[in-house]
Protein backbone atom coordinates (compact mmCIF):
# COMPACT_ATOMS: atom_id res chain seq x y z
CA UNK A 1 0.00 0.00 0.00
CA UNK A 2 2.91 2.75 1.14
CA UNK A 3 4.10 1.34 -2.62
CA UNK A 4 1.29 2.05 -4.35
CA UNK A 5 0.84 5.74 -2.57
CA UNK A 6 4.21 7.22 -2.98
CA UNK A 7 4.16 5.55 -7.01
CA UNK A 8 1.18 7.62 -7.33
CA UNK A 9 2.67 10.51 -5.69
CA UNK A 10 5.60 10.37 -8.18
CA UNK A 11 3.24 10.14 -11.53
CA UNK A 12 1.45 12.97 -10.51
CA UNK A 13 4.65 15.45 -10.18
CA UNK A 14 5.54 13.65 -12.84
CA UNK A 15 2.03 14.31 -15.03
CA UNK A 16 2.29 17.74 -13.97
CA UNK A 17 5.45 18.80 -15.69
CA UNK A 18 4.05 17.13 -19.01
CA UNK A 19 3.71 19.42 -21.97
CA UNK A 20 1.48 18.48 -24.23
CA UNK A 21 -0.99 20.83 -25.52
CA UNK A 22 -4.10 20.09 -27.30
CA UNK A 23 -5.40 23.90 -28.69
CA UNK A 24 -5.94 23.77 -32.51
CA UNK A 25 -5.68 27.66 -32.43
CA UNK A 26 -1.59 28.52 -32.98
CA UNK A 27 -0.09 30.79 -30.22
CA UNK A 28 0.62 34.58 -30.72
CA UNK A 29 4.10 34.19 -29.36
CA UNK A 30 6.84 31.56 -28.59
CA UNK A 31 7.16 31.18 -24.91
CA UNK A 32 9.44 29.91 -22.61
CA UNK A 33 6.44 27.39 -20.75
CA UNK A 34 3.66 25.46 -21.37
CA UNK A 35 1.75 23.58 -19.60
CA UNK A 36 -1.91 21.89 -20.55
CA UNK A 37 -4.03 22.90 -17.60
CA UNK A 38 -6.87 20.88 -18.49
CA UNK A 39 -6.53 17.43 -21.05
CA UNK A 40 -8.21 18.75 -24.38
CA UNK A 41 -9.88 22.12 -22.72
CA UNK A 42 -7.47 24.16 -21.57
CA UNK A 43 -3.85 25.30 -22.27
CA UNK A 44 -1.24 28.05 -20.71
CA UNK A 45 1.68 29.27 -21.95
CA UNK A 46 3.98 31.64 -20.29
CA UNK A 47 7.15 33.79 -20.15
CA UNK A 48 8.89 35.48 -17.28
CA UNK A 49 10.88 38.69 -18.33
CA UNK A 50 13.23 38.96 -15.49
CA UNK A 51 14.67 42.17 -16.58
CA UNK A 52 11.26 43.55 -16.94
CA UNK A 53 9.91 42.32 -13.75
CA UNK A 54 6.67 41.10 -15.99
CA UNK A 55 5.13 37.95 -17.02
CA UNK A 56 3.53 37.24 -20.35
CA UNK A 57 0.55 34.54 -20.40
CA UNK A 58 -1.28 32.98 -22.88
CA UNK A 59 -4.26 31.22 -22.31
CA UNK A 60 -6.54 29.41 -24.75
CA UNK A 61 -10.01 27.21 -23.44
CA UNK A 62 -12.60 25.47 -25.29
CA UNK A 63 -15.12 27.84 -24.70
CA UNK A 64 -16.47 30.64 -26.43
CA UNK A 65 -17.25 32.39 -23.15
CA UNK A 66 -15.30 33.94 -20.58
CA UNK A 67 -12.00 32.76 -19.74
CA UNK A 68 -9.62 33.63 -16.44
CA UNK A 69 -6.34 32.88 -14.57
CA UNK A 70 -5.60 33.55 -10.84
CA UNK A 71 -2.93 34.00 -8.54
CA UNK A 72 -4.14 32.60 -4.85
CA UNK A 73 -2.17 32.41 -1.87
CA UNK A 74 -1.48 28.66 -0.98
CA UNK A 75 -2.87 28.42 2.82
CA UNK A 76 -6.05 30.65 1.45
CA UNK A 77 -6.93 29.21 -2.04
CA UNK A 78 -10.31 30.19 -2.48
CA UNK A 79 -9.51 33.59 -0.84
CA UNK A 80 -8.20 36.70 -1.93
CA UNK A 81 -7.50 35.29 -5.70
CA UNK A 82 -6.44 38.53 -8.20
CA UNK A 83 -7.97 37.40 -11.31
CA UNK A 84 -7.23 38.50 -14.89
CA UNK A 85 -10.42 37.78 -16.94
CA UNK A 86 -11.06 37.98 -20.63
CA UNK A 87 -13.07 36.97 -23.60
CA UNK A 88 -13.94 38.04 -27.42
CA UNK A 89 -16.91 39.34 -28.25
CA UNK A 90 -18.98 38.48 -31.29
CA UNK A 91 -17.40 41.47 -33.18
CA UNK A 92 -14.00 39.63 -32.35
CA UNK A 93 -12.96 42.38 -29.54
CA UNK A 94 -10.96 41.68 -27.07
CA UNK A 95 -12.21 42.72 -22.90
CA UNK A 96 -9.92 41.48 -20.33
CA UNK A 97 -10.11 43.02 -16.81
CA UNK A 98 -8.01 43.22 -13.18
CA UNK A 99 -9.92 41.96 -10.53
CA UNK A 100 -10.26 40.09 -7.53
CA UNK A 101 -11.94 37.55 -5.29
CA UNK A 102 -12.91 37.17 -1.91
CA UNK A 103 -14.75 33.68 -0.87
CA UNK A 104 -17.10 31.90 -3.32
CA UNK A 105 -18.35 35.15 -5.16
CA UNK A 106 -18.00 36.37 -8.31
CA UNK A 107 -14.43 38.46 -8.83
CA UNK A 108 -15.26 42.11 -9.03
CA UNK A 109 -13.07 44.51 -10.97
CA UNK A 110 -10.03 46.01 -8.87
CA UNK A 111 -11.79 49.46 -7.95
CA UNK A 112 -8.05 50.52 -7.61
CA UNK A 113 -5.92 50.41 -10.33
CA UNK A 114 -6.06 48.03 -13.23
CA UNK A 115 -2.86 45.43 -14.00
CA UNK A 116 -3.68 43.29 -15.87
CA UNK A 117 -3.61 43.63 -19.31
CA UNK A 118 -5.09 41.89 -22.38
CA UNK A 119 -2.59 42.27 -25.30
CA UNK A 120 -4.04 40.00 -28.33
CA UNK A 121 -6.76 37.42 -28.89
CA UNK A 122 -9.03 35.33 -30.89
CA UNK A 123 -12.16 32.65 -31.18
CA UNK A 124 -11.60 30.32 -33.79
CA UNK A 125 -13.42 26.47 -33.80
CA UNK A 126 -14.78 27.00 -30.33
CA UNK A 127 -12.09 27.80 -28.67
CA UNK A 128 -10.98 31.44 -27.20
CA UNK A 129 -7.55 32.22 -26.92
CA UNK A 130 -6.07 35.06 -25.60
CA UNK A 131 -2.74 36.78 -24.43
CA UNK A 132 -2.09 39.24 -21.47
CA UNK A 133 0.53 40.46 -18.84
CA UNK A 134 1.01 41.86 -15.86
CA UNK A 135 4.09 42.83 -13.27
CA UNK A 136 5.31 40.35 -11.57
CA UNK A 137 4.53 42.71 -8.68
CA UNK A 138 2.26 45.07 -9.00
CA UNK A 139 2.36 47.12 -6.16
CA UNK A 140 -1.37 46.98 -5.50
CA UNK A 141 -2.95 45.96 -2.60
CA UNK A 142 -5.69 44.93 -4.65
CA UNK A 143 -3.44 42.29 -6.52
CA UNK A 144 -1.27 39.53 -5.31
CA UNK A 145 2.39 39.27 -6.33
CA UNK A 146 3.56 36.24 -8.25
CA UNK A 147 7.07 35.19 -6.33
CA UNK A 148 9.62 33.17 -7.07
CA UNK A 149 9.26 29.28 -6.64
CA UNK A 150 5.40 27.18 -6.41
CA UNK A 151 2.45 29.88 -7.12
CA UNK A 152 -1.03 28.75 -6.24
CA UNK A 153 -2.60 29.39 -10.80
CA UNK A 154 -6.51 29.23 -10.28
CA UNK A 155 -8.43 28.89 -13.73
CA UNK A 156 -12.29 28.95 -14.07
CA UNK A 157 -13.87 29.83 -17.63
CA UNK A 158 -17.46 30.19 -18.71
CA UNK A 159 -19.47 28.86 -21.26
CA UNK A 160 -21.01 32.56 -22.38
CA UNK A 161 -19.65 35.96 -22.49
CA UNK A 162 -20.53 38.49 -19.39
CA UNK A 163 -23.95 39.66 -19.98
CA UNK A 164 -23.87 41.73 -17.85
CA UNK A 165 -21.30 40.12 -15.89
CA UNK A 166 -19.69 36.82 -15.81
CA UNK A 167 -21.92 33.71 -14.90
CA UNK A 168 -20.69 31.65 -11.97
CA UNK A 169 -18.33 28.82 -12.98
CA UNK A 170 -20.37 26.06 -11.07
CA UNK A 171 -17.56 23.27 -11.38
CA UNK A 172 -15.52 24.69 -14.12
CA UNK A 173 -12.61 25.62 -12.07
CA UNK A 174 -9.30 24.08 -11.16
CA UNK A 175 -6.84 25.10 -8.97
CA UNK A 176 -3.04 24.06 -9.54
CA UNK A 177 0.41 24.71 -7.52
CA UNK A 178 3.76 24.97 -9.72
CA UNK A 179 6.41 27.71 -9.76
CA UNK A 180 5.94 30.14 -12.84
CA UNK A 181 9.05 31.62 -12.20
CA UNK A 182 12.63 30.56 -11.22
CA UNK A 183 14.88 33.34 -11.18
C1 LIG B 1 10.19 26.76 -17.72
O1 LIG B 1 11.18 26.68 -18.71
C2 LIG B 1 12.51 26.72 -18.19
C3 LIG B 1 13.46 26.80 -19.39
O2 LIG B 1 13.22 25.76 -20.29
C4 LIG B 1 12.74 25.48 -17.32
O3 LIG B 1 14.02 25.53 -16.77
C5 LIG B 1 11.70 25.49 -16.21
O4 LIG B 1 11.82 24.31 -15.43
C6 LIG B 1 10.30 25.57 -16.78
N1 LIG B 1 9.34 25.73 -15.68
C7 LIG B 1 8.27 24.96 -15.56
C8 LIG B 1 7.40 25.23 -14.41
O5 LIG B 1 8.01 24.07 -16.35
C1 LIG C 1 -18.98 24.67 -31.93
O1 LIG C 1 -19.93 24.32 -30.94
C2 LIG C 1 -21.27 24.25 -31.45
C3 LIG C 1 -22.20 24.06 -30.29
O2 LIG C 1 -21.75 23.05 -29.42
C4 LIG C 1 -21.32 23.11 -32.47
O3 LIG C 1 -22.62 23.03 -33.01
C5 LIG C 1 -20.32 23.41 -33.59
O4 LIG C 1 -20.28 22.31 -34.50
C6 LIG C 1 -18.93 23.63 -33.04
N1 LIG C 1 -18.05 24.09 -34.10
C7 LIG C 1 -16.81 23.59 -34.28
C8 LIG C 1 -16.04 24.17 -35.43
O5 LIG C 1 -16.33 22.73 -33.55
CA1 LIG D 1 -4.98 45.73 -9.64
CA1 LIG E 1 -6.46 42.19 -9.04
Amino acid sequence: MKILVSISIVFLQFASIIECTSSPIQPFATYRNETELIENVADLWWTVDDVRMEITFELHVRTTGWIALGIGLAEDVTNNADIGIGWIDTNGKLYFEDRHSSGFVLPIKDPTTQDWFGLQGQEENNWTAIQFKRALDTKDNMDLPIQSGTNVVLFAYGLIDPNPDITYHEDRRITRMFPLWKP
